[in-house]
């Protein structure tokens, strides 16, 4: 143990612990832009400094660690003056338009400002402008990257996929895109971590919240909108609503009140994903199509732009079934549009997802008889849907829990884990095993697909089930890093699986880059635990017992796998 004196308090912490780390222990945050605990130690931004008695030159707090006898200041006149120039500094690099900016009021750079109370930036003031597609899903504006090095890091470190780099020298020093290309010509999954990483409003996603509004507004568009699984576990903790107040029933009331036509739950769509895929899964598993290759979970869109550029050889081994997300919407412009009489073409659909990648995703096409379009119009994150209830002026704790509309209503606990990561593999588990015996096993018998942490198994958790002479092994691994890790020993032929779910982003669309950002902190797993919760409480746990999935396999697609189901529910991934 180490003795250290902080702003006059005594304590002692083990050897290597960072200043940082030991200030908090007494109750003394130490502000910070950069800092990204294991992920960017690297004190790149200089806020963090503290004052060590007896030296001259000021110290970062984030990497160094504590020595015996440390007599240290976090707070004193010359930390003080030292640390508003550095913010001085950064904002004269910063175009500072918070009142235009989709993090104001959850910037870190704002806040420090405020807290220092920086009312003048006495520096010259020098942007830098790079040019951007503003159509593509993940924004980037060089005038406001204050270069903590973030992006760089969790896209490396986390991600394994190395999309932004550090350009330039000195005063030049900046982030771009590596390999000097373009956003559209690197291999970026769209998982959007950068974006929650951000400190500040740099890396943000695309809004299509006014393409929403506009449809709204048309007489002629029948706006039906769905809800993906993990939005309900997040998009209260802007608003101020506790995990139990934020339902999904309040969000279809606030849809309804924004002037939606129709809201369902996307739980219904992951239900019919698992009749589709549980069928497909069974069927290439027992005639053992793909010898020592598993088949792998297609409805995290990040992870499948990840396998095209990384794996090209592996894209034959993802199961064909659409996400939930297409699959709603192209039941929506189908049997939906024949229940209400009306014009696909008059249909406009929204989800709301706590994903980037989704925007991408629904550029997939829909050809169905003389229709051809898109399953899905416009996709919004879980922060552009609470941008639209604060600009729709609605107070979320007036808001009423109200069911979503029918024929789609019924999900169940099976659909609500999708949500989590092996979520998906433990419902499909649920479905495959009803189909092999004619009867469920109880609904928690594969409860140990789930994770134990994001770092538990390097983020891989395997399982084996035996199912009378079958044994069936699998994987359910979050994480691009981890993914390219376990695709690589599935490569070398030192693991086998015969089923893998695999999510992009760590913890699964939890953790996903759409959803409300908490800077430093990680709330995917916390989040996860809810829709465990949920699913644990739910009046059905299997899908194949959901009412409305069964009666929409009779009335219109007749059974999983069918012709029609194959031509509205399935695709055809390619390289
Ligand atoms: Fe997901 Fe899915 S779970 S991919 O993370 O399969 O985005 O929530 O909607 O489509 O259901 C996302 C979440 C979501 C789909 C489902
Ligand atoms: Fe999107 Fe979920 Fe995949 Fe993340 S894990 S990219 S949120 S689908």
């Amino acid at each position: 143990m180490v003795n250290v004196t902080i702003d006059g308090k005594k304590i002692q912490v083990r050897e290597g612990t960072t200043i940082m780390d030991a200030a908090a222990r007494c109750g003394i945050p130490i502000p910070s832009l950069c800092y990204l605990k294991d992920i960017n130690e690297i004190a790149a931004c200089r806020v963090c400094v503290v004052e060590l008695e007896g030296k001259e030159r000021l110290i970062t707090s984030c990497n160094n660690v504590v020595a015996e006898g440390m007599v240290l200041y976090t707070n004193s006149p010359k930390v003080r003056r030292h640390r508003r120039k550095i913010v001085e500094l950064l904002l004269s690099q910063h175009d500072c338009l918070c009142a235009t900016c989709q993090r104001s009021g959850n910037c870190s750079l704002q806040k420090i400002a405020n807290d220092l109370n920086i009312l003048e930036i006495p520096f010259h003031h020098t942007l830098e402008h790079q040019p951007w597609n503003k159509n593509f899903p993940l924004l980037r504006k060089s005038e406001k990257c204050i270069k903590c090095m973030r992006c760089v890091q969790i896209c490396e470190k986390v991600q394994g996929l190395g999309i932004w780099t550090v350009e330039g020298t000195g005063s030049r020093v900046t982030i771009n895109v590596s390999g000097r290309k373009t956003i559209e010509e690197a291999d970026c999954s769209l998982c959007g971590q950068c974006i929650t990483h951000c400190p500040v409003g740099a890396l943000t996603a695309r809004d299509d919240t006014e393409k929403v509004w506009e449809a709204i507004e048309d007489p002629d568009k029948i706006v039906v909108a769905q809800v993906a699984p993990a939005v309900r576990t997040a998009w209260g903790e802007e608003l101020g609503l506790s995990p139990e107040e934020a339902t999904i029933g309040r969000i279809m009331d606030a849809l309804k009140r924004m002037g939606v036509d129709y809201a369902f739950d996307t739980v219904f769509s992951a239900d019919l994903t698992i009749m589709e895929e549980a069928s497909e899964f069974l069927e290439r598993f027992t005639k053992g199509e793909f010898k020592d290759r598993p088949m792998f979970t297609s409805c995290c869109p990040g992870w499948i732009r990840f396998v095209k550029t990384q794996f090209p050889h592996m894209v034959k081994y993802l199961s064909t079934a659409k996400s939930p997300q297409q699959m709603f919407g192209a039941v929506m412009k189908t049997y939906y549009a024949q229940k209400l009489g009306v014009d696909p073409e008059r249909i406009f659909t929204v989800s709301i997802m706590p994903c980037v990648a989704k925007k991408a995703e629904r550029e997939m096409e829909l050809f169905y008889e003389e229709y051809a379009g898109h399953d899905v119009d416009a996709v919004l994150t879980t922060r552009e849907l609470v941008r639209m209830i604060r600009s729709a002026h609605i107070r979320p704790e007036g808001l009423n829990d109200i069911e979503s509309d029918s024929p789609m209503r019924e999900g169940t606990g099976a659909g609500v884990i999708f949500g989590a990561t092996g979520g998906v593999m433990e419902a499909a588990l649920r479905t495959a095993y009803f189909a092999l015996k004619g009867k469920n096993a109880p609904a928690d018998a594969f409860r140990a697909v789930r994770s134990l942490g994001f770092n538990a198994n390097n983020g891989v958790q395997e399982a084996e089930f035996k199912i009378d002479d079958l044994v069936l092994r699998t994987a359910a691994v979050s994480g691009l890093g981890n993914t390219r890790a376990l695709l690589e020993r599935i490569d070398r032929g030192e693991v086998h699986y015969d089923f893998v779910e695999v999510m992009a982003c760590p913890g699964g669309c939890v953790g996903g880059g759409g959803q409300p950002i908490h800077d430093g902190k990680e709330l995917a797993f916390e989040r996860g635990r809810q829709l465990y919760y949920l699913d644990a409480g739910a009046r059905l746990r299997y899908s194949h017992e959901n009412p409305d999935v069964k009666a929409m396999y009779e009335e219109f697609f007749e059974k999983p796998n069918s012709h029609k189901a194959h031509l509205l529910l399935h695709t055809e991934h390619r390289k």
